[in-house]
């Protein structure tokens, strides 16, 4: 492992950001942001590189995200890795895609583990091919007694799928016997959510450009703070983090002020 960490040249982090993230740290962070990782293939396709190699270096930016979040005290990171619309890319792509789990964490989960960040993955695990799913749970497993961080990965998520397949098991709760029609609140719904052990998050964050949230934890972001940028995910860096998690500290004392 000594010797990835040589070769594999981890980017020390930046005085002026230390600076920064001193001054955030001294204020409310949230507990939980989200974030949609997009522009990469348009990232590569700038660079007249194949989608895949744009994919490959939104990678490390997980890494450095991952990183600060940990360092300034967020309790859980969300990042949309794969959409449940992403299977209709080409396969070549596809197949891409589903090794690049298994690549970060071989490259990333040794400092994790260092860095006591735990590893958690939501989405349906069914179509996700073994030797990926393997790796994954892997992780999942040697992390799962760390406190610090959760990054936590949405795998073959889909928002809509999610609420459906809540809907069915409460069906199926109530046929049983185990729960009452009465007592279907907005407290117990989200208990059927894959997302039941996470708070909502505080904060959603966009990369390149689109104002949307492409089915994305609809239900979870009822009250959201949402911030977007232009900026590319693979140009993605600790600065532009800061920049969103200043804007939702303005936002919040503003807030707090009325
Ligand atoms: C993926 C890199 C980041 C930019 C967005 C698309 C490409 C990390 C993971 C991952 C997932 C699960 C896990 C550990 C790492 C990942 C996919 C794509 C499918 F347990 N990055 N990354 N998974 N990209």
């Amino acid at each position: 492992m000594f010797y990835k960490k040589l070769f594999n040249k981890q980017s020390s982090i930046p005085e002026s950001i230390k600076e920064r993230m001193e001054l955030v740290k001294s204020q409310a962070v949230p507990d939980h942001v989200a974030i949609i990782m997009d522009g990469n293939g348009r990232w590569a396709k700038s660079r007249a590189l194949p989608r895949i190699a744009g994919h490959h270096e939104g990678m490390k930016v997980v890494r450095k995200i991952a990183i600060l979040a940990n360092n300034i005290g967020i309790q859980t990171l969300t990042l949309f890795a794969f959409s449940t619309e992403n299977w209709k890319r080409p396969k070549s792509e596809v197949d891409y895609l589903m090794k690049l789990p298994a690549e970060f964490l071989d490259i990333y989960l040794p400092e994790l583990i260092d860095n006591n960040v735990k590893v958690q993955v939501i989405g349906e695990k069914e179509k996700i091919p073994s030797h990926t799913l393997l790796v994954v749970e892997k992780a999942i497993e040697r992390t799962k007694n760390n406190n610090g961080l959760l990054l936590n990965f949405a795998l073959n998520y889909g928002s809509r799928s999610e609420i459906i397949m809540a809907i069915k098991n409460i069906v199926k709760d109530i046929k049983c016997g185990n729960i009452n029609e009465r007592d279907i609140n907005e407290d117990i719904f989200p208990q059927y959510l894959m997302t039941k052990d996470l708070a909502d998050p505080d904060l959603l964050i966009r990369t390149s450009g689109e104002i949307r949230l492409s089915n994305f934890m609809l239900w979870q972001s009822a009250y959201t703070e949402l911030w977007f940028t232009d900026c590319l995910w693979p140009d993605f860096d600790e600065g532009h983090f800061l920049d969103a998690i200043e804007q939702y500290q303005k936002r919040s004392r503003r807030f707090g002020g009325i």
